[in-house]
């Protein structure tokens, strides 16, 4: 079991407690030719969490942290938990409508964004309720009237205290996509995120502070969070991060920042076997240890090639936002059966429910997973739905395993609506709701149809109205239509006209149907 003192701020954890302890020359951040050491971290995080104390950022506030993977993503967020706050980073591909929904939901009170990103801040501040103070760190000369973070930065005071905060007051907030279409807001406490440290990584990855974990998840996505910010500076560690997800800038930079933990979906890892079979001999890549994939599952041939070229394990995990990190993984110095995803992480319990029943299943039948552990699930203002999934501390995430004799715990489909491809959660009824919105479609279904490379992607099957006529203009209309209204990565990218659609005796659409005819 993890204790935690009552009061504790993760910033002080994660930054202040290092240069205490003699460890402020340690680099933390290594990001293109830059190194910025824990000491030079935490001067950064300071100097932001007293602009923002200024601005009016207050302890329990909310603030939207949009970048791409750069230094100032962490030290915004860290920032923010420093003097109370709750970071809420975004990903960086929302549009205007989803950053709208998601900025009022939680109601934040302030934004700090990449000049590149303000774009869709400011096509969604005519109806942000709540938003006050709007930072940009130009980074590309993007003109604005907003306040700027470099001279916030020069002008604030280097000293700050952290706020004095218990274990379960809120650090961060992450947006995730239900089935039902409308993101919830996943809340975290202090205690959790160091939890995660202390659990999966501590027990599955033993760090140390030579350690240089590396990849290319967003900070936004949990998995990003955990590899790239609170792993690395819970160990006193460092983290290289890449801006754009380009498989040579990665490997470029496991080069020239040594690093040795490789974090990134399985569409990642195959990504660069196809663009760099011979990657090894192209880079010094000899500074890995261990990749770590989560995000949708991995597969023994990916995990193989891996293997014969890059010499290292990958190490396949799955976790959900709401439980801020991996619960089920292999680890560094077991024997791995690339079938499985592995065991309960240390501290985990999980277990095989019957979907209709809810009753425990036998070790070899496939059923539900439910899992508990020291990181809990809670949504912002959702009470009702917290209750659902949170019934004596089980949390439900909807995939269908198989526990096997041996007690490892196999991955066999999804139960529910939700599409992974590529890593991203794109829940199909969303994609409904917009094509639906077109004039040429009487009625959708959209499902995840198997994918080599991306896990699955987006199928969508379309009847169409009276006089619409099925072709490759539609389909790249519908696509667009998608694309320009939700984040892009949720498209189509499979279209399929079709008479008619599945249905129940009672009328409901029967996507398990379809889902299993693309399985065949
Ligand atoms: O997708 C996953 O497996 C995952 C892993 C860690 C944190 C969050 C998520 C969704």
């Amino acid at each position: 079991e993890l204790h935690y003192p009552n009061q504790i701020n993760v910033v002080d954890e994660l930054v202040d407690r290092h240069i205490r302890e003699g460890r402020g020359d340690n680099v933390a951040i290594y990001f293109e030719d830059r190194e910025i050491t824990y000491e030079e971290l935490q001067e950064k995080v300071n100097r932001m969490g007293n602009a923002l104390r200024d601005l009016g950022v207050e302890a329990g506030d909310r603030v939207v942290v949009r970048f791409p993977n750069r230094p100032e993503a962490i030290v915004s967020c860290l920032a923010v938990q420093k003097i109370g706050g709750v970071a809420l980073p975004s990903m960086k591909l929302l549009r205007a409508k989803e950053l709208e929904y998601i900025i009022n939901n939680a109601e934040a009170s302030a934004v700090v964004v990449y000049d590149d990103l303000l774009d869709e801040v400011e096509n969604a501040l005519p109806e942000l309720e709540t938003v006050d103070d709007v930072v940009v760190a130009e980074r590309n000369g993007v003109d604005h009237s907003y306040h700027s973070y470099d001279e916030l930065l020069d002008d604030a005071d280097d000293e700050l205290e952290a706020y004095e905060t218990e274990c379960d007051d809120l650090a961060l907030m992450l947006y995730t996509s239900g089935t039902t279409g409308r993101p919830k807001g996943a809340i975290h406490t202090h205690r959790n995120v160091l939890a995660t440290a202390d659990s999966y990584a501590r027990y599955c990855l033993d760090p140390t502070e030579d350690d240089v974990f590396g990849g290319n998840p967003p900070l936004p996505f949990a998995y990003g969070y955990g590899d790239l910010v609170t792993f690395p500076l819970r160990f006193g560690a460092s983290t290289s991060l890449v801006e754009d997800a380009d498989p040579g800038d990665l490997l470029e930079a496991v080069e020239n920042h040594g690093t040795s933990i490789l974090c990134s979906i399985p569409t990642g890892f195959n990504q660069i076997l196809s663009q760099h079979p011979d990657g090894s001999d192209e880079y010094d890549v000899s500074s890995l240890r261990l990749g770590l994939s989560a995000g949708e599952p991995l597969t023994p041939t990916t995990f193989e090639n891996f293997k014969s070229e890059y010499g290292i394990d990958l190490l396949d995990g799955i976790g959900t936002t709401e439980m801020l990190h991996i619960f089920i993984s292999h680890r560094h110095d077991e024997e791995i059966d690339p079938s499985a995803t592995g065991y309960p992480v240390p501290g985990y319990e999980c277990k095989i429910i019957d979907p209709d029943t809810g009753e425990d299943l036998e070790r070899g039948e496939p059923g539900l997973l439910a899992v508990r552990g020291p990181t809990g699930i809670a949504y912002w203002d959702r009470p009702e739905k917290q209750l659902e999934v949170n019934e004596d501390g089980w949390s439900v995430p909807g995939d269908i395993f198989v526990q096997r004799e041996d007690g490892r715990l196999e991955y066999k489909s999804r139960s529910d609506d939700l599409i992974i491809s590529s890593g991203y959660n794109i829940p199909g009824p969303e994609v409904e709701a917009v094509l639906e919105e077109h004039d040429s479609v009487s009625e959708v279904a959209v499902v995840g149809s198997p994918d080599h490379q991306r896990g699955e992607i987006v199928k969508a099957f379309v009847v169409l109205n009276g006089g619409a006529s099925d072709n490759d203009e539609l389909v790249t209309e519908l696509q667009n239509h998608v694309k320009n209204t939700l984040a892009p990565y949720k498209y189509p990218r499979e279209v399929e006209f079709t008479e008619s659609l599945p249905r129940t005796e009672t009328g409901k659409i029967r996507r398990t149907e379809l889902r299993e005819r693309e399985r065949q």
